[in-house]
């Protein structure tokens, strides 16, 4: 019997040591975990500096944008590579600045795939460090080679240039074709009911924005007059595809929810995700839940909306313990524009709300307001809270996301700038191009050099000032944040050494 017992105890000690080892495996697991923590990018489309309370607003109520940067790092000079959305889209996934390629301008829906299959993107390099890479929302960056067919195999598209997942609109919510494709097929799509998408001529007998008005429940002010889908009339032409058309007011609904689903399929390895939501670009179209809820009409509305939407995401990953093993950044991919083409009461109800926090321009300028946008890192635990001066593009991400899974990449344009992004030093770029619709500024300490533009001043259907002035214009940032004091006369030396920065970089 005493030997039986001296068994039992020597196996039940056994096992406890083993399993002991177990878990301490486990624990080194998720160590290890630590050092491939997940990546998720939340981009928006045309939130502006100051549409965001923590970055200033105060008629609009933004509490999980600004739980980010109660939990991490608010940079007050980041910037969008570009004015507009297909070049920054580029940028940012690509790490190459947009105005190295000529056709990285705002594209039809029907534009080929922009980004080459053999360049490097930030979801290629993570794969290949083992991330499993998703997509969920606005791509705006072309598909296929040049002639689609919508009811096959899209393709290439972002499966083809390193995302493992994707959940897309093709371009923007404004443009046709009006429905999601995931990984490469329209979802829903009826075969009895093929799609046709055009953007030079409409279909027989379809009715159209600028023909039939009695059928629209949003009216266009400029553009946008094409095919109508749910009363909304759009750019392009389509035809088909009915029950695959998406339903505007579920937008946010549905990118959150795949967001979430695609979060908790791949919480047990490595993941990364672009999660793009459309707001609060047109047409602005809230869930009824959130129409009225900022008084602004349906501009704020979505801003709103969008709020919410990072909130829930915030409480997906704190339900699932990942809030600790995983890095958010958090950005906008152009600055603001109220009226963008649609009548929807932005500019009316806007009130004494600053989309542009001050500075000069929005969406489509070489003025600050067109390129620098909110930017907030957030890492639970891992981000010391504060706010950093530091100069930042997202051309920066691949770089500094390369360092952050120990695959540091040399590239022209991208700056490892993780130390940055997590806080711990303000050693942020010297200097930076940007761009806008083609025509590029330099930025270099806190200073600004525009080069003379042809052009209107300002495009006057969005009421917006461009930057194109016949002269070059030069401006100190730090002490005239609103570009209002041209000191290209004042400041002859500066100007000449800004230039020749200027030409040096843009001949590289
Ligand atoms: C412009 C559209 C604008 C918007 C923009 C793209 C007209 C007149 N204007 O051409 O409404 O769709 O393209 O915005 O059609 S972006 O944020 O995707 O760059
Ligand atoms: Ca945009």
């Amino acid at each position: 019997k005493v030997e039986i017992y001296i068994i039992l105890i020597i196996s039940f000690l056994f096992y406890s040591c083993n399993s002991n080892r177990g878990n301490k495996e486990e624990n080194n697991q998720k160590n290890d975990t630590i050092s491939s923590p997940n990546v998720i990018i939340v981009y928006m489309d045309d939130l502006g500096y100051g549409d965001v309370g923590a970055y200033g607003a105060t008629s609009i109520e933004t509490p999980n944008f600004d739980k980010l940067v109660e939990g991490g790092m608010r940079f007050t000079n980041a910037y969008a590579t570009s004015a507009t959305c297909t070049p920054s889209r580029f940028g940012i996934l690509t790490g190459t600045y947009p105005w190295r390629n000529e056709n990285a301008k705002i594209l039809p829906g029907t534009a080929p795939l922009l980004i080459d299959t053999t360049q490097t993107t930030i979801p290629k390099m993570l794969k290949k460090e083992g991330y499993h890479t998703g997509i969920v929302g606005k791509w705006h960056l072309g598909l296929g080679n040049g002639n689609v067919n919508w009811n096959k195999d899209i393709s290439p598209g972002p499966n083809e240039v390193g995302f493992d997942y994707s959940f897309i609109m093709a371009a923007t919510q404004d443009r046709v074709p009006t429905v999601y494709i995931k990984n490469g097929k329209v979802v829903g799509l009826d075969p009895e009911d093929p799609i046709q998408v055009d953007y030079q001529k409409n279909f027989e007998g379809e009715p159209t924005g600028k023909d039939n008005p009695e059928l629209l429940k949003m009216k266009w002010h400029h553009g946008h007059n094409n095919s109508i889908v749910n009363g909304i009339p759009r750019i392009g032409y389509m035809q088909g595809g009915e029950k695959a058309k998406w339903d505007d007011e579920k937008m946010a609904d549905t990118f959150l929810e795949e967001a979430q689903q695609y979060i908790k399929r791949n919480k047990k390895r490595p993941f990364f995700l672009y999660y793009a939501l459309q707001q609060p670009h047109v047409p602005r179209t809230p869930s009824p839940r959130f129409v009225g809820s900022s008084g602004m009409g349906p501009r704020g509305d979505v801003i709103v909306e969008a709020d919410w939407c990072v909130g829930e995401l915030l409480k997906t990953l704190e339900d699932e313990g990942l809030s600790e093993n995983t890095l958010i950044i958090f950005s906008s991919d152009n600055g603001p524009v109220l009226n963008d083409g649609y009548y929807d009461q932005a500019v009316e109800k806007l009130g004494d709300h600053d989309p542009a926090g001050g500075l000069r321009g929005g969406k489509y300028s070489l003025f600050e307001a067109g390129t620098r946008v909110p930017f907030i890192t957030y890492w639970k635990g891992k981000i010391k809270p504060g706010a950093s001066d530091a100069l930042v593009s997202q051309v920066d991400l691949y770089a500094s996301l390369a360092s952050l899974v120990n695959s540091p990449k040399d590239s022209k344009d991208s700056q490892n700038l993780l130390d940055v992004l997590l806080g711990k030093t303000e050693d942020g770029r010297e200097k930076l191009i940007l761009e806008a619709n083609g025509k590029t500024a330099l930025r270099e300490g806190d200073w600004i050099l525009i080069p003379p533009y042809e052009g209107p001043s300002v495009n006057t259907q969005v009421n917006i000032e461009l930057g194109n002035a016949s002269d070059y214009q030069l401006y100190n940032l730090k002490e005239d944040a609103g570009q209002q004091n041209n000191l290209v006369k004042k400041n002859p030396q500066r100007l000449e050494e800004m230039i020749a920065s200027y030409e040096a970089l843009r001949g590289n």
